[in-house]
């Protein structure tokens, strides 16, 4: 079907703001304390998984069992670490390019969404002074699946009131472009091309992002 752009619905971690160092930091406290290897290889697999299922990935490594009371109490423990990081974040934090693309969408009358699975994303959001910039923001505290499933992307779009065919989806990992694109969108990936295959695009980073080549492409 031929169809213009009428929303932009962004991913927030590693897309408009980079936490993922913060996630690692937050986890690998956990993991010191509990005597779990864990490294930057092991943190790749975190990036858009929600906080539980993260939990289990980095856990993966360790040599005994934990309860449900447990692991819940950790992660516990590794959001307050994070939300200690987050703490310290200012508007300086916001991806390079990203505020302004966020103004031109606005200024060209292109809606705009959020959809980031981090219970911590209105924080983030706050400490960057980027609420504004968004007609709907959806995060885990309202969504039951996780990505890759698409039901964040396609509650973005149907409060935005806009059909998922005239959104693109822009995301930083795996799962998230393939819930992109199970959602029916056009995804934008920012990273490796090699990690975001099923991407219709891959960018290094916000700043390649062209608005006006996607607003006169018919996808
Ligand atoms: P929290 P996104 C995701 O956010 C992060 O990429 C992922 O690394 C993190 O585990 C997840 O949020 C959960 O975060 O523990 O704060 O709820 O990329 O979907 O914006
Ligand atoms: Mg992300």
């Amino acid at each position: 079907m031929k169809s213009a752009l009428k929303a932009v619905i962004f991913d927030l971690d590693g897309v408009l703001t980079d936490t993922a160092g913060y996630h690692y930091l937050a986890w690998r406290k956990v993991a010191d304390e509990l005597g779990i290897y864990f490294d930057e290889r092991i943190n790749e697999r975190l990036k858009g998984v929600e906080r539980m299922r993260s939990l289990e990935i980095v856990f993966e490594r360790a040599d005994r069992g934990f309860t449900d009371q447990e692991k819940r109490l950790w992660a516990d423990k590794k959001n307050e670490y994070y939300k200690e990081l987050i703490e310290t974040m200012t508007p300086s934090k916001v991806a390079p390019g990203a505020r302004e693309l966020l103004i031109t969408l606005k200024e060209k009358g292109i809606k705009t969404g959020l959809a980031s699975v981090s219970k911590n994303a209105q924080t983030v959001i706050e400490k960057l002074q980027i609420k504004e910039f968004f007609d709907y923001m959806a995060d885990a505290t309202i969504i039951k699946q996780g990505k890759p499933d698409p039901e964040i992307f396609l509650t973005v779009a149907d409060n935005l009131q806009v059909a998922a065919e005239c959104c693109i989806g822009v995301e930083d990992a795996a799962a998230g472009i393939k819930a992109i694109k199970t959602a029916g969108m056009f995804a934008v990936g920012i990273g490796d091309p090699q990690v975001l295959s099923e991407a219709d695009e891959v960018i290094a980073s916000i700043v390649g992002f062209d608005l006006q080549k996607y607003i006169e492409m018919v996808f």
